[in-house]
């Protein structure tokens, strides 16, 4: 079996791995912002750019900042932030769905899209207002000197807005996705049974251009990227509204819910920081943690499920999304141990000797487990990265110490790759991903690794 190399030791060992990782930084930055990797994703993605500025801080806190304010500027008038904010300079055809795709100028103008960027119509998970504090912690000075925290609180305020009233579509407190890719983890195996009653579109009414770039047996089905356009194709058409029409795909997810949770703890520290008042924000994370409990966690599995919204049921099928809540201060300490048992379980094998270390995306004993298929089952780095922040959170520090050095010692011999086999590190999709480099560049640096929050 291919093996990658041993982690490395303590962050000052590593000065061979930061420099790899900023070269990463550096070749992806287009000048306002990052690209997750030129060729398969050749514009700027939500997610990635809050997991980006995370480790960008650390060599650039000014960039770190305009990455997110770039992002931020494409922003909505309903507060969505759109899942892929496009390039202009880049050919029409290099990534599919792309602009002449989403429309988001004609068709998102009811819900107030920006008339000059074009971007997606669909939104990613709220790692923003966690990724803005922990910048602004980098350098406060260089934050206090250009009003970054000011500037951004409006926009990352009326962004949760959207997420808890627009998107809670069963009205039970959570936001729901509406879209496979949403969530972030594409083709996990969680969205299988939702999506089999959505029909595909016309496999000729659409060009695939990811395949130019990635291995098809890495990549999502022919199948299922029928499913991703047909809703996509239907969302447009309804003017990207939310309430108040059908949606063939609606989910609660515990990755998306746990994410937005932990960004009012930290919209929370902003709103103390700029001398307003805290507790708005701290109520609402303890509402979003009081219902993820209710609503999402299976004492049978011991750990958190998406909810089918349609069917209102959970999904049994075991993602490391429902790991995530594990990064949560105010998770209640039994459920905490409860997921820490199952993370270390043969299920996701946290620490395994026997392997990488790292959790799989995707469930090791679960019928569709496929160690080399996008969030199918290969270990993504940074849902490792949370994980690490959840067990240090809650007091498990030797476990989240080998956690980070496998992160750290994984990813840099992989090439910074996409993702890799859990078991061996062998790395898969494409290779100097961005947030892979950033969050290796994190946790090889030197301090409060808590930010402050909670
Ligand atoms: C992947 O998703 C895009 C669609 O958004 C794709 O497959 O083309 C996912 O891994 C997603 O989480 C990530 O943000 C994006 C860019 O890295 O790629």
């Amino acid at each position: 079996m291919e093996r990658v190399a041993a982690p490395p030791g303590p962050p000052g060992h590593a000065p061979g791995i930061a420099r790899d990782a900023r070269r990463v930084l550096t070749d992806n930055w287009t000048g306002t912002s990052t690209v997750p990797s030129h060729g398969l994703y050749p514009h700027q993605w939500s997610w990635d750019s809050a997991f980006i500025a995370i480790g960008l801080r650390h060599m650039s806190p000014l960039r770190a900042q305009l990455e997110l304010e770039t992002l931020l500027a494409a922003q909505w008038r309903d507060g969505r932030v759109p899942h892929i904010v496009f390039d202009p300079a880049v050919p029409r055809g290099a990534y599919f769905p792309g602009p002449d795709f989403w429309r988001s100028s004609t068709s998102g103008r009811p819900a107030g899209a920006p008339r000059r960027t074009e971007t997606s119509g669909i939104v990613q998970p709220p790692v923003h207002a966690l990724a803005a504090w922990l910048v602004h912690r980098a350098d406060p000075r260089a934050s206090w000197r250009r009003g970054f925290l000011a500037r951004v609180q409006p926009r990352l305020t009326a962004w949760h807005r959207y997420l808890t009233a627009s998107r809670d579509l069963a009205g039970d407190g959570l936001p729901a996705v509406v879209h496979p890719w949403e969530p972030g983890m594409d083709n996990s195996p969680c969205w299988d049974a939702p999506l089999a009653h959505v029909t595909p579109a016309d496999p000729e009414s659409f060009r695939r251009a990811d395949l130019h770039h990635g291995a098809a047996a890495d990549r999502p089905t022919d199948l299922d990227y029928g499913r991703y356009v047909r809703l996509a194709v239907d969302y447009r058409a309804g003017g990207y509204a939310d309430l108040g029409r059908p949606h063939a795909f609606a989910v609660e997810d515990p990755g998306l819910a746990t994410l937005l949770a932990l960004s009012e703890h930290a919209l929370a520290e902003i709103a103390l920081a700029l001398g307003g008042d805290p507790r708005p924000h701290l109520d609402e994370a303890a509402r979003l943690t009081e219902a993820l409990v209710r609503r999402l966690w299976s004492p049978a599995a011991g750990q958190f499920l998406a909810r089918d919204v349609r069917a209102d049921a959970l999904i049994p099928e075991r993602s490391a999304a429902g790991l995530l809540p594990l990064a949560l201060p105010d998770l209640p300490e039994a459920i905490a141990a409860e997921v820490l048992r199952t993370a270390e379980g043969p299920h996701f094998a946290l620490g395994s000797a026997a392997a990488t270390g790292l959790v799989p995306s995707y469930d090791l004993l679960g019928p569709a487990y496929d160690a080399g298929r996008y969030w199918r089952g290969p270990a993504w780095f940074n849902l490792n990265w949370l994980l690490e922040r959840g067990l240090r959170r809650h007091g498990w520090a030797d476990r989240a110490e080998r956690l980070r050095a496998a992160i750290v010692g994984v990813g840099a011999a992989s090439g910074f790759a996409e993702y890799v086999d859990p078991a061996t590190g062998r790395p898969r999709g494409t290779r100097d991903f961005s947030w892979t480099a950033a969050l290796v560049l994190d946790l090889l640096a030197d301090e409060d690794p808590e930010g402050g929050l909670g």
